[in-house]
């Protein structure tokens, strides 16, 4: 048993539009692999990553990721997402670059109402499919967002390191 009164733990909510890739990102991150045939995510699952999927350099680092289903009628208009946001750190926004419309879904009421209670969240947009990018898709990446793709690897930790930092760097 490991008892470590020093851990860190940082409870991070993971939503966007079903299909834009976050069970992929998670799973690339914790088995190390890109898999295209994932089971669609029901309700909520958690996922603890700690140093050993991840190099932080300080093992008491350990997140903990809510992946949400991204089912729109279940999930983010009736309770949904809301329940599994009490005492988050930070909200992971994520849309596919090659479908712009998935941006949507980062200003939908259960989203803005989300950041408005938790003021102190640090708040991360993030687009996927990073390996699929044109011109025209990139035009419409909103301002700050991270461009990432688990199949390439590209960007894959940075979503993750900029919380990390909004932690640990004054
Ligand atoms: N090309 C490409 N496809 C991806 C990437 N990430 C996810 N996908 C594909 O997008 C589809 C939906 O992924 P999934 O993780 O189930 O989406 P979720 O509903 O947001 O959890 C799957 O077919 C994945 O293989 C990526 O970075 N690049
Ligand atoms: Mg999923």
């Amino acid at each position: 048993m490991e008892h470590n009164t020093s851990a860190i733990n940082k409870k991070i909510l993971l939503v966007g539009a079903e299909g834009v890739g976050k069970s992929t990102w998670i799973n690339r991150i914790l088995n190390g692999e890109f898999k295209r045939d994932l089971y669609p995510t029901i309700g909520a699952e958690g996922y603890i990553l700690n140093h050993k999927q991840y190099d932080y350099q300080d093992e008491n680092f350990r997140f903990y990721i809510i992946d949400c289903s991204g089912s729109d009628d279940v999930f983010y208009k009736g309770l949904g997402i809301k329940g599994y946001a009490r005492s988050i750190d930070a909200l992971i926004l994520m849309a596919d670059v090659t479908k712009p419309d998935t941006y949507k879904y980062w200003s939908l009421t259960a989203v803005k109402e989300i950041i408005i209670e938790n003021p102190d969240i640090v708040v991360i947009k993030c687009a996927t499919k990073g390996d699929r990018i044109n011109q025209t898709y990139k035009k419409k990446i909103p301002d700050g967002t991270i461009l990432i793709s688990s199949k390439s690897n590209y960007n894959l930790y940075k979503p993750l390191d900029q919380i990390r930092d909004a932690f640990t760097k004054g």
